[in-house]
């Protein structure tokens, strides 16, 4: 058993790289009206939280045609506008894996859509979190750039024995990134663009710290998996991302070496602070304990 909790190869009916056909006629009717009541939520909420460059790529991609996207349709225009694609996988897959299809600008997508009962939440990413939360930035030139850069920076990584530190820098920018815009702060990340109660949350509620993005500083901090974030990291352009990982990492890890974690509620003398957050939400137990 590796790291990452994988064991031998693909399972049976997976390519080596553990892609799969997506299988696009053998959806149910059911499984597509679940695509479109996601969609519908989300689309309707999201003008005024997520930022102008995810709204064009949902645009760009015509995401709209209703139902779940067939990949043969959306890639060619994906292809065309920044190189990337997007391939089926069963579910989560090896880091390995992962990091090679990023280097190679081919984004694993989960194949299969949530039930009905876990509309709101669920752990593993499923097609609607890694379709229309990730692929829409990825028509970004300079995010798309960014994706490449992390896919080559995680193999580095693992060869370092530095996956934690990387990882956190993934969970805080493509997953739960704000960005800072004239009109104020919008949502980037994947983990909050597609869940409709932790959009609302990152951009209105009064509980979490927001804090400008510092590379070193994020990697400091270990975030939860389990529920809304205690800290969100904002940017002040997707340049910020791409510039940040075209250094070597080595010395950024050696940095991290001579320094502590930081409490996932802290908020340190030399953050640049957006919102000092009440930290309400966490105190109370979190929506797993209240529920
Ligand atoms: N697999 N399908 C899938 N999606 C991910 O986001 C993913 C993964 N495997 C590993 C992985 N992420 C992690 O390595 C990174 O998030 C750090
Ligand atoms: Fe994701």
């Amino acid at each position: 058993m590796s790291a990452d909790g994988f064991s031998g190869g693909p399972p049976p009916g997976a390519a080596a790289d553990w892609t799969i056909d997506q299988g696009w006629s053998a959806y149910t009717a059911e499984e597509h009206a679940t695509w479109d009541i996601l969609y519908e939520r989300q689309t309707a909420l999201l003008p005024g939280y997520a930022c102008d460059e995810f709204l064009h790529g949902l645009d760009a991609l015509d995401l709209h045609r209703g139902g779940i996207p067939d990949f043969n349709v959306i890639n060619p225009e994906l292809e065309r506008l920044t190189g990337w694609n997007v391939v089926a996988v069963p579910g989560l897959v090896p880091d390995d894996i992962f990091f090679d299809h990023l280097a190679n600008r081919r984004f694993p997508a989960g194949q299969f859509i949530r039930r009905r009962d876990q509309l709101d939440y669920l752990q593993e990413p499923d097609i609607f979190h890694d379709v229309f939360g990730h692929v829409p930035m990825l028509t970004d030139p300079v995010f798309a750039d960014y994706m490449e850069a992390y896919g080559k920076g995680g193999q580095r990584a693992l060869g370092l024995g530095r996956l934690h530190n990387l990882a956190r820098l993934y969970w805080y920018t493509v997953e739960f990134g704000l960005l800072e815009t004239p009109k104020g702060l919008r949502i980037y990340g994947a983990g909050i663009v597609s869940s409709r109660t932790e959009s609302i949350f990152a951009i209105d509620d009064p509980s979490p710290n927001r804090i400008g993005f510092d590379l070193l500083r994020t990697m400091r901090t270990p975030y939860r998996i389990d529920d809304f974030q205690q800290v969100y990291f904002v940017i002040p352009s997707i340049q910020t991302l791409l510039d940040a990982t075209l250094q070597d990492f080595a010395p950024i890890y050696a940095a991290l070496d001579e320094g502590q974690d930081v409490p996932i509620d802290a908020i340190l003398p030399t953050d640049r602070v957006f919102t000092r957050g009440t930290q309400a939400y966490a105190a109370s137990g979190g929506r797993l304990a209240g529920a």
